[in-house]
């Protein structure tokens, strides 16, 4: 731990230009200047120094402004006065909002035991301070029930480190040096907006980019090749790589022989994966399959890039195993740009466990995963039923499964709720304490990034609005009221940036928190994008040290990394884990319930954040549900009409998008928006399922089923 950092005053009522770090859970992690005029924010914009950002923040983030100063911001503690979801409260102080929530707390402990609280968290703000891991010391102190958060990634993330450990793997800014680049389920020119620009680049030099996804969305359109693929088949296309390219000695045989293991076993698994078998679980051609099998191996160094909907089905996590063998198979990880892109956020040397406080968590402590928030409301699990829940840096009645289930739970008048936000989202209408947040604008944190090499340092530009307070002291005032007296309850957020990172460590050599506060940010101290290639001789962080083909860490059996939970410890591993990858096919349609229903992310929305503002509504536009003609022409719907789309859970009520922008037999439905703005009072995830994905307790919202009709 470096000595507490002493960070320069900022005059938070003066006027000039700030820097600032965006805090949402996107990849690019852009850096901002903040323009300030007499204590108040009048512009954002991105930072044109910026090697990532470029100049350019994006559609939901250039009025930020008006989301800080928004109208509808929550400003003071508000109590509830009409029936839970209501959205009828009244203002109250700190002490009284603190003293009801403590003595709440309280009561429930005294009578049903902490496990009778539940905490329910995610990714409002990623800062590394007040993001993920920010009330865990509290809730573990506690003794609450520990909050599982497998939305994002975790699932891929297994089975990547499973594959090759836990490396940063490419530096995107390398992927201009890359000469095939495979896009494989992610819309990147909404969701990572600034890697489109490195992978334009490429193209210009001559790279052929190829997109692999259902719907031929922004991204698919400007690559060279979208391949249309039926959701949740992936693996079968992996599989049918493999085969092509051991088959036809497509492989790196010296790559293979030095830094791999288990190829062998992987050969032969993949022997009946043939083209012609996966074009039938695909919809490929297998001809189109041989192709980009044989372009792959050639086109050197080639880059994959995971997004997050892969994972989504119940064969997720193999389905990231077998992509994962490609590069190894190849040598892409020879060169710069050559490998697999997923989550390059390993690079960043976080203390997690010192952000989570594992150690001050009574063992054996009841852990609830997220996804089954309904059922765990509705007291349909193991142990004392819920009888207090504080949600905060979440929306889940929009982000999570089961929503029906949520909201009967969330109504329960035996329920204490409360809900720390800066808008009354509709989860927090159901509070009975809403506790005002902080904006970006008004907290210090450190930045890392899952999409780029910069770390960074976010200092207040302005004044809290209103009564708001930051995470951190949000749970050092709620630890205060609860009596916790633990050194890390009093943690400045000073002290905390000493504690969140390993300062010590070479990636951050040469950056302190003080050169941050000077540059706002700083690439960590690894070789430039032309030079980075960590594996080119190998080098894994695996169990052998080599790529793995076979997982030696599938002996253990399935696990969540620390970060997707209130950090290690004495957690069981979940099911057997097939140390080789296959294809797990997704569930079969039934007569009822015949189209396959994707949730991906609005271009406009962040996850359910700005769906309640003007400008970011006027571009998303009204909630819908795209549909291929011909599914359209089966069931006699128009454009416009506005449609069920329903299954045994639930529906949603939307229009119709008929369009062949998607593949025949799915239906798209973006998430993000709120039930108050929708017709029928639901959004897709009414209909979304909250069965677990093989690997890493990841969801399994790709794998929905429905019907579609007139409404
Ligand atoms: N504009 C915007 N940007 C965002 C977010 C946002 O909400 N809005 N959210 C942020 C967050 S938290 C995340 S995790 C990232 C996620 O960003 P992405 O990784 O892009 O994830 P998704 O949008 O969920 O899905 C990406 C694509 O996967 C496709 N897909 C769905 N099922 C399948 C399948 O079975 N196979 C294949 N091949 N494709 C499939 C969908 O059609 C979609 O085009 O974006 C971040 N950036
Ligand atoms: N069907 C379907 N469901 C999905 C997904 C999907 O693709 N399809 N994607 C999943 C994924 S990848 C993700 S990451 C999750 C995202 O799930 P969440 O992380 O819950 O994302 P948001 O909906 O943006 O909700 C974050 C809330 O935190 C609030 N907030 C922002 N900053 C702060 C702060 O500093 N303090 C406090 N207290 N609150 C703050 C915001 O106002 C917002 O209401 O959703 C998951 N759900
Ligand atoms: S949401 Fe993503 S793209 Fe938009 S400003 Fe923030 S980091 Fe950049
Ligand atoms: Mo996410």
């Amino acid at each position: 731990m470096t000595t507490t950092p002493q960070l320069p005053i900022v005059d938070l009522h003066g006027s000039g230009t700030r820097r600032a770090i965006c805090p949402h859970d996107c990849p690019d992690g852009c850096a901002m200047t903040v323009t300030v005029e007499d204590g108040r924010a009048t512009a954002v914009r991105g930072d044109a120094e910026h090697p990532f950002t470029r100049g350019g923040l994006c559609v939901k983030v250039n009025n930020y402004v008006d989301r800080v100063y928004s109208p509808d911001r929550v400003t003071t503690p508000l109590r509830r006065t009409g029936p839970k979801g209501s959205g009828r409260f009244e203002p109250i102080g700190w002490d009284e909002a603190l003293g009801t929530v403590a003595g709440a707390f309280r009561q429930v402990i005294d009578e049903h035991g902490a496990e009778a609280v539940l905490p329910v968290s995610y990714l409002g703000t990623q800062g590394t301070l007040n993001g993920l891991n920010v009330g865990d010391p509290f809730f573990n102190r506690m003794g609450a029930t520990v909050s599982e958060r497998t939305y994002c990634d975790s699932g891929a993330s297994t089975a990547y480190v499973m594959s090759v450990g836990p490396t940063a793997g490419v530096d995107p800014e390398s992927l201009v040096h890359a000469r095939y680049i495979v896009i494989w389920a992610c819309n990147m020119i909404s969701t990572n907006l600034h890697l489109w620009p490195f992978v334009a680049e490429a193209q210009r030099r001559g790279a052929k980019v190829v997109v692999i996804d259902p719907v031929r969305h922004r991204t698919a359109a400007r690559a060279d090749w979208h391949i249309p693929i039926r959701p949740g088949t992936d693996g079968a296309l992996a599989m049918a790589l493999i085969h092509v390219i051991t088959t036809e000695g497509l492989t790196d045989e010296a790559y293979v022989a030095d830094h791999t293991l288990g190829i062998d076993e992987l050969t032969e698994r993949a022997a009946d994966c043939t083209p012609e078998w996966a074009e039938a679980e695909t919809g490929i051609p297998a001809a189109d399959i041989r192709t980009l099998a044989r372009e792959y191996a050639a086109g050197q160094p080639s880059m994959i890039r995971i997004g997050v909907a892969i994972e989504r089905h119940p064969g997720g996590g193999s389905t990231v195993r077998a992509i994962s063998c490609l590069p190894g198979l190849v040598g892409a990880w020879r060169r710069p740009g050559g490998g697999l892109l997923a989550l390059p956020l390993w690079a960043f040397p976080v203390n997690w466990d010192t952000l989570s406080r594992p150690e001050l968590r009574p063992p054996g402590t009841r852990v609830v995963n997220q996804f089954h928030l309904g059922a765990a409301l509705a007291g349909e699990i193991e142990g004392p039923p819920i009888h207090a829940l504080m949600v905060y840096n979440s929306n889940p009645v929009v982000v999570c499964p089961d929503q029906d289930k949520v909201l009967a739970g969330l109504a329960r008048e035996d329920l204490f709720t409360v809900v720390s936000e800066q808008f009354l989202t509709d989860t927090a209408t159901y509070a009975d304490i809403v506790l005002p947040a902080a904006t970006q604008l008004e907290q210090t944190d450190v930045m890392f990034s899952w999409g780029h090499f910069y770390i960074g340092l976010n200092r207040p530009s302005i004044p809290p609005v209103g009564e708001a307070v930051s995470n951190t002291e949000l749970f050092r005032r709620l630890a205060a009221a609860m009596g916790y007296d633990d050194e890390c309850f009093r943690m400045t957020d000073e002290e905390l940036i000493a504690a969140a990172y390993d300062w010590s460590a070479p990636a951050l050599a040469g950056i302190t928190p003080e050169t941050l506060a000077e540059t706002g940010w700083a690439r960590l101290n690894l070789p430039g994008p032309d030079e980075y290639a960590p594996h080119a001789e190998g080098g894994f962080p695996t169990p052998s040290g080599r790529h793995e083909f076979r997982s030696g860490a599938a002996a253990g059996g399935d696990f969540v990394l620390p970060l997707f939970r209130q950090g290690s410890n004495e957690f069981q591993p979940g099911g057997e884990v097939d140390p080789l990858p296959r294809y797990v096919p997704p569930p079969r349609a039934d007569g009822a319930h015949p189209l396959s229903l994707i949730s991906p992310k609005s271009h406009a929305y962040l996850n359910s954040s700005y769906a309640n503002l003007p400008a970011q509504q006027r571009v998303q536009g009204e909630p819908a549900a795209w549909l291929h003609p011909a599914d359209a022409e089966d069931r006699a719907l128009a454009d416009g009409d506005l449609v069920r789309v329903f299954n045994d859970r639930g529906e949603i009520l939307v229009r119709a998008v008929v369009t062949a922008d998607v593949t025949r037999g799915v239906v798209l439905a973006h998430m993000g928006a709120w039930r108050s703005q929708a017709k029928g009072q639901s959004t897709v995830n009414a209909v979304s399922p909250t069965g677990f994905a093989d690997l890493g307790r990841a969801p399994t919202f790709s794998d929905t089923k429905v019907q579609v009709e007139r409404a």
